[in-house]
């Protein structure tokens, strides 16, 4: 039997949503994440890395979110919510699901250390961070971040999903950076992303997925 190491309102979720949509039955070990947002030290028990989603199956253990939906594909999947081996769809589907971490969250990720340098420091040095940082923030990385939500919102033209016509593992997979982004960006110039949001969040599997992971701040 799977085990998904979730920690709480996090990137973990699409696991568990990916496991609702291919109705593959799995347990889900609970993780709280400690004041400062870290995982706690128990999940380098089953992973030195520490982080979270971790998978488990029999004697095998599984990081990175991708690794893992790769596996849960490759073992349970039958064909399922990947496109057709060797299609213009099956290699936009594989760029999206490495892009989704390698590229698409680490502005994201930069979005939200720079916001929070400044509220962790000394009072005296705050208006000298938020300045200094905020500047860091809208010369480089805000453009960054505008370059990516744009090849989102052209990838969602035409049926609406990431790759091809259908809904797939794409989706499951670019849902976190588009959920992060329509929280730190918003997408007032993006009807697409809006519209993919509303769509997923109505879907069975994401709402169940939700029940056996807790609260998520990001849908
Ligand atoms: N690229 C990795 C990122 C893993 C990661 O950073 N997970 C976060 C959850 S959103 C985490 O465990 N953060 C807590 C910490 O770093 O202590 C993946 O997709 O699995």
């Amino acid at each position: 039997m799977i085990t998904i190491h979730h920690l709480n309102n996090s990137r973990s979720q699409r696991v568990l949503w990916l496991l609702e949509e291919l109705e593959v039955p799995y347990e889900v070990k609970r993780y709280q994440r400690t004041k400062r947002l870290q995982a706690p030290d128990e999940l380098k028990q089953v992973h030195p890395l520490g982080k979270s989603p971790v998978l488990t199956d029999g004697g095998r253990t599984i990081a990175e979110t991708g690794t893992i939906v790769e596996y849960i594909l490759d073992r349970y999947g039958n064909g399922r919510l990947m496109p057709e081996h060797g299609t213009e769809a099956y290699w936009q589907a594989r760029h999206f699901l490495h892009y989704a971490e390698g590229s698409a969250m680490p502005p994201l990720l930069m979005t939200l250390v720079l916001g929070r340098i400044p509220e962790e420091a000394p009072f005296f040095l705050k208006p000298l961070l938020k300045a200094t940082l905020g500047k860091a923030q809208s010369a480089f990385v805000r453009p960054q971040l505008d370059l990516h939500i744009a090849h989102w919102e052209d990838a969602l033209k035409g049926a609406g999903w990431f790759a091809g016509d259908a809904f797939s593992v794409a989706d499951v997979m670019m849902s976190f950076p588009v959920e992060a982004a329509a929280q730190r960006v918003g997408y007032d110039n993006h009807p697409l992303l809006r519209d993919f949001l509303r769509r997923i969040h109505d879907r069975p599997a994401f709402r169940q997925g939700l029940k056996r992971g807790g609260p998520y701040d990001y849908a």
